[in-house]
This record gives C-alpha cells, structure tokens and sequence, in this order.
C-alpha cells in the first residue's frame, strides 16, 4: 500500500469511529428518553431549542419553503452536522485520544442545554439522556481509538496504518454499531407501546350526541366544482402547523385541565369525562393560520364539537374587563409546553368559542390536538387555537407575553378578510372559451357579502357566491369566464359584512398576517 493509501485508509478509519461514536451516543440517549421523557431525547430537545430561538423571518421563510416538512428537514440538518463533527473528532483521536473525547463531551452539555431549557421540560432529568449518550460515546471513541495507535509508537510519529489493530477495531466498531442498533429499536418499540397506550385511549373515546347541533348547512354551500376546496376540510387534508417535532400522544385517562389564575374566585380541575359530561356544541368554523401567505394553504373549516369556553369561564367567576375583571388575557398551555394568549373579551362576548374534543365526527386526531384543543372564531391560531391544551391561566397582557409574542408577532390577532382563487392554477394552460374561475373568500365572525374578480387590471366583475354557511365559516364563489387567447392575471378581492373590502396593500405574515389580493397568471390558447 502507497503513503498516501495508507493515511486516507487511516483518516476512514478514524471518521467511522467517530460516525459509530455518534451512532451510539444517539441511540443510548433516545433510549434513556423513553424512560425521562421523549421529549428530552437530544435530537428533538435541540431541533426544538432551535425552533423556539429561530426569529420569526426565518421561521416564515422555513413554513413557506418546506410547507410541513420544515421539521424533517430541520432533523436531518441536525444529524447531519453531528455526523460531520463526530467523523472530525474521530479523525483526530488517534492523535489525541482526551482531547477528541472531551469534544464528545461537548456535545452532550449542548445537548442537556437544549433539553432543560425548553418551555416544556420537567428539570434537570431532562439532562440525562444526553449526558449519557454522551458519556458513551466518549468512551467507545476513546476505546476504538486504542486500536488505530500503533503499540509502542510514539505520539508525534506521523500515522500509519501498518501495526494498527485493524481487526481489533472493526470487530469493536461493529459490536457498537450492533448494540446500538438493538438500543435503537428497543427505544422505538418502547415509544410505541407510549403511542399505542394513547392510541387506545383515544380509540376508547364515545362522542356524546351535542346538546347544540350545528346549524344546519344550506344546499348550496359546496358547489363541487372540479378544483375547488370543499366547504367542509377532511381531517386528513386539514393543515398542520405547530412547533411539536414528534405529536404529542396524550393517554386521556391520565389527562386534566386546569382553570385559574386573576379574578378566578372558583379555580377548577376537569378530567375529560368532565367536559364530555357537560352539554356541547356543534360548530362549522374556519381557521386559518397567521403563516398563511396571501393565496396560501394553511385554512380550513371543519365541524368542532366542543364545551363552551365562556360557560367554564362564568362559572369560575371570571368576568370580562369591559364588566371589571382584572385579567385581559387568558393563556393557554399545552402538554409540550406552547403557550397561547387570548383576549378574554374577545372568548366572553358571545361568539362560540370552544374547547374542541371532536372534530368532523370522530374524537380530534392527534396530530390536531388530541384529547381537548381550543378554538375562537375569528382569531389566527396562534392567539386562540392551543392544541393538547392542560391549563388556563387568567392574567394579563401586561404581565405575560405568550410564545410568538416573545417571538416579534402581535399579541391580538383578529383574522384578516382574504379570498383565494383555487382554480385555475398558477401557470395553468387553458383552453380559449369558457372557464369556471372559482375559490374561497373569508371574513370569520363578519360574513362574506362580495367577491369580484378581475382580469389584467381591467374593471371588477362580481363573481357569484356559494349559498351563506354559518358567519364563522368561509365562502365558496365562482365566476364564468369567457377566455381569450394569450397571457392573462386573474385578481380576486373580497368585502365582508362590515363593509370592508380587502386593502391591495401587500404585508407579509409578520407580525399579524398577510394582506394583499391574490393573483394567479393563466395561458390561454
Ligand atoms: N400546542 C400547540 N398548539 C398550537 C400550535 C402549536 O405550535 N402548539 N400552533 C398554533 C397555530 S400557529 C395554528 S395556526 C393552529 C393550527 O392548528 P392545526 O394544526 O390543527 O391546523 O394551532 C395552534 N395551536
Ligand atoms: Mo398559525
């Protein structure tokens, strides 16, 4: 073998130690997160960590470019960096076995760091399974090190890989590898029995019939055009938008909510039977998300069933600033530690807001918040919609700002009047004649009273409505188009009931939600 054959061979050696190292560092830490928290495994805690110090920009920039798979991405980020450190410190320990292991070391305090410092952890245990995972790898990069130094060699003689304990270390370095891959699936079989456990709670769960249906949908609503977003969202094509790296799966049984805090003279504890033993609403209600670009995804409707919020709220002896009350806000909070502030005004002045246990039929999947979530009409998620929701806190806006509010976003967050056109699609080839354009317009709380439409800048034609759902809900509308040849933009603007019509004025989402109207660009021939 050349020199130079010889070094690469050396440098390979050393960089799988590393990768086996990290390899093992990660599966003893996820294991020792089963037994912690799965939250606290080193992965989630600093992907987690991250995303909670990421400025708004970036975190809307990550939405818009990776839609849902910004998580994913953000993992595979991680452990790919990790990858690179620990091939760099395994190259280096066969020069400098303390060094390269203290490195290792490192990683773990980065990761206990991350783990303990999120708003969801529980204490210091929160530490341990990096700590641990760290402390292994340290030793089994210390140890396969041994075998890739030349016995007797001197330190500063440059590396050979003649006289190395090759076998010594491929057979080590497989041992590792094989152990931690048992680890690994031991840690996964271990969270699922957590999930199935929850699963089965969830599968347990009988809706009660609502003392309040909701009102009955006109005929009309849905026009069923090719193209067209139903009126009513399936859960499974309903938005997803949240901070959780892995979906909090919450075992109902063991689950409670709390009520209290400012001006609560009777604070209250409810288990989940409690909610459902009270009598619920039924309700069609839109959301949209706050992220939501102009002509964006991120809005649905679907029909909730839940307890109404302001009862619970009555009867804990909270009353409205407007009659009194000391708190302004209430504040949400979720099993995996978001918080969500509200007004309280806004929950007691009649409109229906809930706390939601189902959602179009069937107990609310758990990806949307499963066993109990909150909702307000009218409002963008973040300031109204805390899924795995366990405690309510009256305070004020003064004295506690939530989650994306620490994070540059508005603390009171109405949802703007929008409309999108879903058909046709952007860059859509059409051919000339005639062409359904149709979409959705909302205005939640307010009511849809006009779309119109208007094609390259020309006058506004009114486009016709879908029949009126209930005044939390969007609204469907079409208009007829008799389509000429070549390039054309096709604009959209709505009018609510209160008699505004959406401003042209481009915002972004940051800080309280974009505005704008939304085009599409067709070719016709
Ligand atoms: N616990 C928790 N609740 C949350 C969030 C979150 O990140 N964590 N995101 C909020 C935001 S920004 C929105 S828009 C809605 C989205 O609800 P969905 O995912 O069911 O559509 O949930 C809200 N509730
Ligand atoms: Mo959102």
């Amino acid at each position: 073998m050349s020199t130079r054959r010889k070094v690469l061979s050396h440098a390979a050696l050393g960089a799988l130690n590393g990768l086996v190292a990290g390899y093992a560092a990660l599966a003893v830490a996820e294991l020792a997160s089963v037994a912690v928290r799965p939250g606290a495994g080193p992965v989630t805690a600093v992907g987690g960590a991250a995303i909670d110090r990421t400025p708004a920009g970036v975190k809307d920039w990550a939405i818009r470019n990776f839609g849902t798979n910004d998580k994913l991405i953000l993992q595979l980020g991680i452990v790919s960096v990790l990858a690179l450190f620990a091939m760099a410190l395994g190259m280096l320990a066969p020069r400098s076995r303390k060094t390269a292991s203290a490195g290792v070391l490192v990683f773990g305090v980065v990761g206990a760091l991350a783990a303990t410092g999120r708003p969801d952890s529980t204490g210091v245990t929160d530490a341990v399974p990096s700590v641990v995972g760290a402390l292994v790898a340290a030793v089994v990069l210390y140890l396969l090190a041994g075998r890739l130094i030349v016995a007797g060699r001197p330190r500063s003689s440059p590396p050979s890989a003649s006289g190395v304990d090759r076998r010594g270390f491929v057979v080590g370095a497989f041992g590792v590898a094989a152990a931690s891959t048992g680890m690994g699936f031991l840690g996964l079989r271990l969270n699922a029995v957590g999930a199935r456990q929850a699963a089965a709670s969830r599968a347990t769960v009988k809706l009660p019939a609502p003392a309040s249906p909701a009102p009955k949908l006109p005929r009309g609503v849905d026009l069923k055009l090719p193209g067209l977003s139903p009126f009513t969202t399936a859960n499974r094509d309903f938005y997803r938008v949240d901070t959780a790296l892995t979906v909090p799966r919450v075992d109902v049984d063991g689950w409670k909510l709390r009520l209290h805090g400012k001006g609560v003279s009777r604070p209250l504890t409810l288990s989940f039977q409690d909610l459902l033993d009270r009598p619920l609403l039924e309700r069609d209600i839109t959301m949209t998300c706050v992220s939501n670009e102009v002509g964006g995804p991120y809005v649905g409707t679907a029909r909730w069933l839940g307890v109404r919020l302001a009862d619970l709220l009555h009867e804990a002896g909270v009353r409205p600033p407007s009659r009194g009350g000391p708190a302004d806000q209430l504040v949400a909070r979720s099993v995996d530690g978001m918080t969500i502030g509200t007004p309280v005004e806004t929950v007691l002045d009649g409109r229906d807001a809930l706390l939601a246990v189902g959602m179009n039929g069937e107990p609310l999947p758990f990806e949307h918040g499963f066993p109990v979530r909150m909702l307000v009409p009218g409002l963008f998620g973040y300031v109204s919609a805390c899924k795995w929701i366990q405690d309510i806190e009256l305070t004020t806006f003064d004295a506690y700002d939530a989650y994306w509010v620490k994070r540059d976003w508005a603390a009171e967050a109405p949802i703007k009047t929008e409309s999108r056109i879903d058909t046709p699609k952007p860059f859509a080839s059409l051919k000339v004649g005639s062409v359904a354009v149709a979409g959705v317009a909302w205005a939640q709380h307010k009511g849809v009273d006009r779309v119109e439409i208007r094609i390259d800048g020309g006058d506004w034609r009114q486009a016709e409505l879908a029949a009126e759902g209930p005044v939390d809900t969007w609204r469907q509308w079409w208009w007829q188009w008799d389509a000429k040849p070549g390039t054309h933009t096709l604009e959209v603007r709505a009018t609510d009931r209160t008699g505004y019509t959406q401003t042209d004025a481009r915002a972004r989402p940051i800080p309280d939600g974009a505005s704008g109207w939304h085009s599409v660009v067709v070719t016709v021939t």
